[in-house]
């Protein structure tokens, strides 16, 4: 059976576990934290030497972290990572997007306003920043979902999975979802597919 070791209230780590709901995969749930120092015990830091979660276990020894592999690996041979290479290309490159620009500035701004442990960092120029950074991204993604009903194929895949969890609660880090209307219909598509859950779910057991 496949472990997902995460932090609940983590967006990289429901990633995973959105993934696994939308294709109805059993799967445990292992809860790990930064917050009371579990992904930093020598036994962590030996499966995932970065210290960070989520780290997938497969149960027979292989482990894989860092969330858009985590969900590229899960998603093979399912509709969510098109075989075309020109399509999953396309996959990639959002993917790549939602860590080099979305995730950096949207859920970075997030945690230095929800986690009190991180308000000393929440300095004016950087909460300055990130906003700007985050605006864009978004701004990004509307460009593109006023041409698209997804990103990376003409249905929903791990790339629109990969963006779901920081965008919608970008509001929770400062941003305001209003000129965004395309990015809202967009969250709502997928807060449509079967199976899908929200962030607070976990798999029974
Ligand atoms: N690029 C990584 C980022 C993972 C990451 O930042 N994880 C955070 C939780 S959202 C974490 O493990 N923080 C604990 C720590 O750094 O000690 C991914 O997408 O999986």
């Amino acid at each position: 059976m496949i472990t997902i070791h995460g932090m609940q209230d983590s967006g990289n780590c429901y990633k995973p576990r959105l993934l696994m709901a939308l294709l109805d995969r059993p799967f445990r749930h292992q809860e790990v934290s930064a917050r009371d120092g579990s992904t930093r015990t020598p036994e962590f830091l030996r499966r995932n030497p970065s210290g960070q979660c989520p780290l997938l276990d497969l149960g027979d020894g292989r482990l894989l972290p860092e969330s858009n592999a985590i969900l590229v690996y899960l998603a093979e041979g399912t509709p969510f990572l098109a075989d075309d290479p020109f399509e999953r290309a396309q996959t990639l490159r959002w993917m790549f997007f939602e860590q080099n620009a979305h995730e950096v500035s949207i859920a970075v701004r997030r945690s230095l306003r929800v986690y009190p442990e991180r308000a000393a960092a929440a300095t004016g120029e950087r909460m300055a920043l990130t906003l700007e950074n985050g605006t864009r991204a978004l701004g990004v993604m509307e460009t593109h979902l006023t041409t698209a009903p997804f990103f990376g194929g003409p249905r929903a895949s791990v790339a629109d999975i990969a963006l779901y969890p920081y965008t919608a609660s970008a509001p929770e880090g400062g941003f305001d979802l209003a000129p965004f209307p395309a990015v809202q219909s967009w969250l709502a598509r997928i807060e449509a597919l079967p199976g899908f859950r929200s962030r607070d779910w976990l798999p029974e057991g």
